[in-house]
């Protein structure tokens, strides 16, 4: 499977497309709509959340609420459009070059795509960079996404998010694998989607006083997904390694700087007798892990235990009081533009990730148990848990 997606920030809409996607699946637009809003609710938004209601349109490849096999095409309009179309407009003859002018961009800001963009692809205006750049292109891939969601649920998959730092401010550490539906639980009704509540009330206190002073907030959050079968993945070369894949889809979220399986970047002071996840069996549970510190993932393969993801945020880099610049069009040394923006991206970051990490889980299970429908995934699935169950002793 593969998708793409087009559509700048401030042009008409957002469209994807879907390929290789199975016949047979229940599908709906109100899946998508649900997880586009949480997308847009996260604490720390800004002035266009205010404007977009995201809502999906399905142009192709579902009829009667089931997918055909054929290409899914989504497209989401931007709301935004009718404040932007004299400057966005593909059409020269609906440039209002007056606006245009006033909203070019010379400034580039530090930390986004702005100068080294403008460089590459020769763009005096960069904002013929930052429009592409921008995070409202992962509306498309929590749509995108979404569909790797629904085929995963079909399965007895289930994923989840929650932040777990904000600025300087963490939440208490959950490892215990059984306490998976408290943070599901907690995450699905707190603004903040945190486990921890008075954590969770504690960053938001920091993101209030950052959009107070006029600055930005980076943190962490980790996605959570249950129910997969061992052996997704391969261990058998460097592209197949399914932590590989994740690792990738993750850090393609704007913003995201760091991606962690399990552990990671926390398990390195822990000496190995401590670190890895004894092995043990039982009729009703089959191969089971007490712990779960390698995050669901042993050389490249899911080893049937919750896969876990954290991202590394950084502060959105779209200052109010912004950093030292170059003036493009002057040479002059000035401030970075100011673009509307939003001061934390933190929790929705956690969505998009949820979306990404679905999509090549998705992705993965195709690979594995392929199939043109459903009921031969299904079929596939359930042949292959029989055989494992076999092993048990
Ligand atoms: C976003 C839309 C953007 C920004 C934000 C995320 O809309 P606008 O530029 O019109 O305000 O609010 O983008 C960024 C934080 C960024 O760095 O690009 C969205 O839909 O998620």
């Amino acid at each position: 499977m593969r998708f793409l997606t087009a559509g700048e920030s401030h042009g008409p809409a957002l469209t994807i497309i879907i390929e290789g996607y199975p016949a047979g699946v229940a599908f709906e637009r109100g899946q998508i709509d649900a997880q586009l809003k949480r997308r847009q609710a996260g604490y720390g938004r800004g002035g266009r959340m205010r404007i977009e209601q995201d809502r999906v349109e399905i142009l192709a490849g579902v009829r009667n609420g089931v997918t055909l096999g054929s290409p899914i095409a989504l497209l989401i309009r931007n709301r935004d459009w009718e404040n932007w179309s004299g400057v966005m407009a593909s059409d020269p003859d609906q440039i209002d070059a007056e606006r245009a002018a006033e909203r070019k961009v010379t400034r580039p800001r530090p930390g986004h795509a702005d100068l080294a963009g403008g460089l590459k692809y020769h763009q005096e205006d960069l904002r013929n960079i930052l429009e592409r750049a921008s995070a409202r292109e992962t509306a498309a891939r929590v749509a995108a996404g979404t569909a790797g969601r629904i085929l995963l649920e079909q399965l007895g998959c289930g994923i989840f998010s929650h932040v777990v730092q904000i600025g300087m401010v963490a939440a208490d550490a959950v490892e215990d694998a059984r306490d998976f539906d408290l943070i599901a639980g907690h995450a699905a009704v707190s603004p903040i989607a945190c486990a921890d509540e008075q954590a969770g009330a504690e960053m938001m206190r920091q993101i209030d006083r950052a959009t107070a002073v006029g600055d930005t907030l980076g943190g962490v959050f980790e996605v959570i997904c249950r129910g997969l079968p061992p052996g997704l993945g391969s261990h058998a070369h460097w592209d197949r390694r399914l932590d590989a894949s994740l690792a990738a889809a993750v850090m393609s979220i704007p913003s995201v700087k760091g991606v962690e399986i399990g552990l990671g970047f926390r398990g390195v002071s822990t000496p190995g007798s401590d670190y890895h996840d004894a092995i043990g069996c039982s009729r009703e549970r089959g191969f089971y892990r007490n712990t779960n510190r390698a995050g669901g993932i042993e050389g490249g393969l899911t080893n049937g235990e919750a896969i876990m993801i954290r991202g590394a945020v950084k502060p959105v880099p779209t200052l109010v009081k912004p950093l030292p610049s170059i003036d493009l069009a002057t040479g002059e040394s000035v401030t970075a533009a100011v673009e509307r923006s939003d001061v934390c991206i933190v929790p929705a970051a956690g969505v998009i990730a949820e979306a990404m990490a679905a999509w090549v889980l998705a992705c993965a299970v195709m690979e594995k148990f392929g199939g043109d429908t459903l009921l031969e995934i299904e079929q596939r699935v359930r042949e292959y848990r029989e055989r494992i169950a076999e092993w048990v002793p």
